[in-house]
């Protein structure tokens, strides 16, 4: 009888899980059936089974989760345990503004902490966003200004990175695993041992993967677009996720006011009073049709 040890999923292989030991050893672990979904950074309970695999017994409980719609009505877990989120943005390819608000709505939804960091600050084109970045300065979300491709703004990352569990969200080709590969001298060496364990001779940086930071902390870079639905968050509860709106909620003439053309309503009149982006509000009333279903973007 070997004894049920902790580990962390740190992402999904063809036919299982990666898990990281308490060495930061790799195994390969099945999972019973009834277990549902783990997901990449969950803590697990496991045991060695046959060969140098394991079986996952138990998920531990999260302290934090995103997720997305699944078939049936039904979420997925996408990521546990998260600490902060960050939404990568760069000047090319051309900034997806919705997406970025409806990760921050989730967000702030599940009480996860969020950032935007503008990468590919060595482009011309990146002074153009600065307009679009003030919006999110002003509702109070840090924006970190960054180049993989020069190393401009990254110490000022890294300090942010070395506690907790950060994850790299956004629209494909913004420099996401870029950034990784920066903060990450090793994650080559990574890939290549979880590819010898998914019996693919590869692994596909198909499904998001939680790395160790060398100053500590860590880093789940996601594949493409993570998706992360609004279907939990109700129509009613969409605008307390848009942190620039809080002052003027609880103002409007009517109590169940869904600020798009109701009479008196407070964050309609900020918006015309220019207290409050045109853009984000924009944005809010074609979140709100998403919200409350399982619609949603990216690919
Ligand atoms: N000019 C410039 N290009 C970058 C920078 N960071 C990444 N790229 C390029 O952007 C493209 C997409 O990067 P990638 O990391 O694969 O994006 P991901 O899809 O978000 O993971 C690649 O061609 C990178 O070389 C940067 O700071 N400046
Ligand atoms: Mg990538
Ligand atoms: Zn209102």
């Amino acid at each position: 009888m070997q004894a049920i040890r902790q580990g962390r999923v740190v992402c999904h292989l063809g036919k299982g899980l990666a898990v990281e030991d308490e060495t930061g050893r790799i195994v390969l672990c099945h999972t019973r059936r009834r277990l549902g979904d783990a997901a990449v950074g969950d803590h697990v309970r496991w045991e060695p089974c046959e060969g140098d695999q394991g079986r996952v017994l138990e998920v531990l409980p999260r302290r934090s989760s995103l997720v997305r719609p699944a078939h049936g009505g039904r979420v997925r877990v996408v990521a546990a345990n998260l600490d902060r989120v960050f939404v990568v943005l760069a000047p090319e390819p051309e900034p997806d503004w919705l997406l970025a608000d409806q990760i921050l709505a989730v967000c702030e939804y599940r009480h996860i902490t969020a950032a935007l960091i503008l990468n590919k600050i060595d482009l011309v084109g990146a002074s153009a966003l600065e307009r679009a970045l003030r919006d999110y300065e002003a509702a109070g979300y840090e924006v970190f200004r960054i180049s993989t491709r020069t190393g401009a703004g990254l110490d000022a990352l890294r300090s942010m990175l070395h506690t907790g569990c950060s994850m790299l969200s956004g629209q494909s080709g913004v420099g996401k695993s870029s950034l990784t590969n920066a903060l990450l001298p090793d994650r080559n060496l990574r890939i290549g041992e979880l590819s010898a364990h998914s019996g693919l001779g590869r692994h596909t940086t198909t499904s998001a993967t939680l790395y160790s930071l060398p100053g500590g902390g860590e880093l789940i870079d996601s594949p493409g677009v993570a998706v992360f639905g609004l279907a939990e968050v109700d129509p009613t509860e969409l605008a307390q996720t848009y942190r620039d709106f809080h002052p003027y909620l609880g103002k409007c003439r009517f109590n169940d006011c869904r600020h798009v053309r109701d009479k008196g309503c407070a964050v309609r009149e900020a918006v015309e009073a220019g207290t409050l982006s045109p853009a984000r509000y924009e944005r809010y009333l074609k979140l709100l049709v998403r919200a409350g279903t399982a619609e949603f973007s990216g690919g």
